[in-house]
């Protein structure tokens, strides 16, 4: 049988930690290694899949793969992603279960590859049909829209997601998929108009330059060479075996199956467009007779042709790069912007119409594949992984605090899920003490004193209030628990020490240390568009831009400030989480979990705590247990009559299998190692052939 090489063949290591004697860290690596060199990149630890990135395509993703996958259990076949996916969906198609696929793991480890797959093998194995495979080929074709709006060459990953999705695959009663909703989490909008070194700005620009035809792009008044344009890093715009040509056909046609009317696409490329020529428009300072430089635009053809793209009066536009009105005590007062001031105002248009347009393409995606109704759900959530910088700011922090809370996910689900199957079956167990990160996303979370809360406070604050104030504040306060006998003091993840350079704080995350530079982390947590400008937009005679921008709207007048980008962030995250793990509590039917660790980083940590390794590889509930193996005994075959659970007895005491290998839960008998499941198998196997043997004997007796 296959399962007997592929878990236990020692040259290839085993295919679930579950069974590595002695269990160390060391251990754990090496049989990785092991593995990954015969290229076996997928390894279980019990019911969680580990892969390792082979950054090459191995062809073990193939239709015949798929049909080796369909319909097998998990422990039968080599570990794969296949078997995670396949699992899930029978949960979810045969046993009514709401399923939930969480993926993380640090950048470039594979999980929006892992992600697709699933995707892809779930639309494989599911229902056919006309109306059903439109709803699958639509679901599909939004990755290729949004990863050319959400996804950049960072240097860690040549396609990086900057952007974090949950989708919840909808399916009907009998597991056909109906459509889909895509959540979003906060884009990193600072990439539009500054990218670090070595890597590029969103996909989309690049591809809409270099596959555009030369029609298209004289009507968004664009040339096709990127040097032109200052938001498109120059270092890095070419990326070895990304061709943004051929990419953007496969947006558009994806675009098109997904149900954007040529129009709209129009509109989204004139927004794109309009980024470009924005980024393109200078400042230089005229002098005042008060001794104050006020901004003027430099060269006004960039002006002009990004207003024309957008239908925006250019003079309107042009004063708000020259002024700003700021409303106090009831009265208008317009003030002047220096040079520096006005490029801030660009760039904040520049980042708010993108982010803005990314948001209006997932909802619109939504308006087109959402289903009218829904029995089942299958989510699956691809964040950005975990970020370790030599330069963090802003987004680092925001990105790591969502895997911190994945992190938390992943510990409260499999933990203690699996904890209380064994309490609720009456196995016999000890309870693992195991490191748990709450402490970490305290600091940074907490209502009162958490990192978020306290640069929202700072924010708000009247007078002047700097990066630098915030640090001072984050450095008294959070000293300040270390002195009481909190729960933060005692575990303060929150690093200070005398190496810190000035401008910085550090964080020990779950995944390591990050030194995180303030700078920067109050403009865009306030992420400040003046009000002229968003008043410019809504003015313009361009549909989308003036969906866009709702509080332009001189009639909707509202002095309450935006929520900081902190503040939505935290909000958001809060309802994932409530997705992930609240609601299996709320409905009588639990989800059914699975966790996907792209990357080993922290698991030797999480290994560390399960020192006396007591897990069970296998279970199964009785009645199929009975059924699949009740021919190897004498006592069972052909009919046993009394309970399933005193015919499973009878056959491992007839077996002999030792009974530590085994123990008897309420509904389910537990298997330790799955040794003993493939002696079963392979007794199963045996029988099957000696009957076959036998029959054929017969007919040929007959004969
Ligand atoms: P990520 O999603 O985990 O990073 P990706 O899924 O984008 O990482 O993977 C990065 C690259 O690794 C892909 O573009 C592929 O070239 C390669 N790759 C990933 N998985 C496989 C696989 N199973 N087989 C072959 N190649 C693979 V980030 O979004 O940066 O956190 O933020
Ligand atoms: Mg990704």
């Amino acid at each position: 049988m296959e399962v007997k090489t592929s878990l236990l063949d020692n040259m290839i290591g085993v295919g679930d930690m579950v069974l590595l004697e002695p269990l160390s860290e060391d251990s754990f690596i090496d049989n990785l290694r092991k593995r990954f060199d015969h290229n076996e990149i997928y390894t279980y630890i019990g019911s969680v899949v580990i892969s390792i990135n082979p950054y090459r395509s191995l062809p073990i993703y193939t239709p015949d793969k798929v049909e080796e996958y369909r319909n097998r259990n998990f422990y039968e076949l080599s570990p794969h992603i296949y078997a995670l996916a396949d699992e899930a969906y029978r949960s979810l198609r045969d046993q009514d279960k709401d399923q939930c696929i969480l993926i993380t793991g640090e950048s470039g480890a594979g999980k929006t590859e892992a992600s697709k797959l699933v995707m892809s093998y779930v639309a494989a194995v599911c229902g056919k049909g006309q109306e059903v495979n439109k709803v699958k080929e639509q679901l599909l074709q939004s990755n290729p829209v949004l990863e050319a709006f959400g996804n950049a060459k960072t240097v860690r990953n040549d396609n990086s997601s900057r952007f974090g999705k949950y989708m919840d695959i909808e399916f009907d009663f009998k597991g056909d998929p109906l459509g889909g909703v895509i959540s979003n989490y906060l884009l990193e909008k600072s990439r539009v108009v500054k990218q670090p070194r070595g890597e590029r700005n969103f996909h989309v620009f690049y591809q809409l330059l270099s596959g555009a035809s030369d029609d298209t792009l004289k009507k968004l008044k664009l040339e096709r060479d990127f040097s032109k344009y200052n938001y498109l890093s120059l270092d890095s715009a070419a990326v070895n075996g990304l061709d943004d040509a051929a990419n953007f056909r496969t947006v558009r046609n994806a675009m098109q199956i997904v149900g954007f009317m040529e129009d709209e696409m129009q509109s989204v490329l004139e927004l794109v467009a309009a980024v470009l020529k924005l980024g393109n428009i200078e400042f230089k300072p005229e002098s005042r007779c008060n001794g104050t430089d006020e901004s003027r635009v430099k060269d006004k053809n960039d002006l002009k042709e990004m207003c024309e793209l957008l239908g925006i009066e250019q003079s309107v536009l042009e004063r708000a790069f020259s002024y700003r009105t700021v409303e106090a005590k009831m009265e208008k007062v317009s003030t002047t912007l220096n040079v520096s001031q006005a490029y801030y105002a660009r760039d904040a248009l520049a980042k708010n119409l993108y982010s803005r347009l990314f948001s209006w393409l997932v909802t619109r995606i939504n308006e087109s594949i959402k289903a009218k109704t829904r029995h089942k759900v299958m989510g699956v959530l691809d964040i950005y992984g975990f970020e370790i910088f030599e330069d963090n700011s802003f987004e680092q922090f925001i990105i790591n605090y969502c895997n911190e809370k994945l992190q938390q996910i992943f510990i409260e689900l499999t933990l203690r899920e699996e904890q209380e199957e064994y309490v609720r079956e009456g196995i016999e167990w000890t309870n693992i003490e195991y490191f748990n990160n709450a402490v970490i996303c305290d600091l940074i979370e907490n209502n009162q004193n958490g990192i978020l809360a306290m640069l929202d406070e700072e924010c708000l604050r009247p007078g002047t209030v700097t990066d630098e104030t915030f640090l001072d504040k984050l450095n008294t306060v959070c000293a300040e628990h270390q002195h009481f006998e909190s729960r933060l003091s005692k575990n303060s993840k929150f690093l200070t020490d005398h190496s810190l350079p000035h401008n910085c704080f550090r964080i020990q995350h779950y995944a390591g240390k990050v030194l995180y530079r303030v700078e920067g982390f109050m403009d865009k947590n306030n992420d400040l568009l003046y009000r002229d400008l968003s008043q410019a937009m809504y003015k313009a005679n361009h549909s989308l831009i003036k969906q866009l921008f709702p509080e332009g709207n001189p009639a909707k007048v509202n002095l309450k400030r935006p929520p900081t980008a902190g503040f939505q962030f935290r909000a958001s995250v809060g309802t994932l989480m409530k997705t992930c793990i609240q609601s299996p509590r709320q409905k009588s039917l639990p989800h059914f979990h699975r966790l996907f660790w792209s990357v080993i980083k922290r698991v030797p940590g999480l290994m560390e705590t399960e020192g006396e390794r007591a897990g069970y590889a296998f279970r199964q509930t009785y009645e199929p247990c009975l059924e699949r193996y009740k021919m190897l005994c004498k006592r069972t075959w052909p009919h046993w009559r009394g309970p399933a659970r005193e015919g499973v007895e009878v056959l491992m005491t007839d077996l002999q299998v030792p009974p530590e290998e085994f123990s008897y839960g309420r509904s389910k008998i537990f298997i330790r190692n799955p040794r003993t499941l493939f002696f079963l198998e392979e007794r199963r196997k045996q029988c099957l052939e000696d009957l076959a043997t036998l029959i054929q004997k017969i007919y040929r007796g007959w004969k």
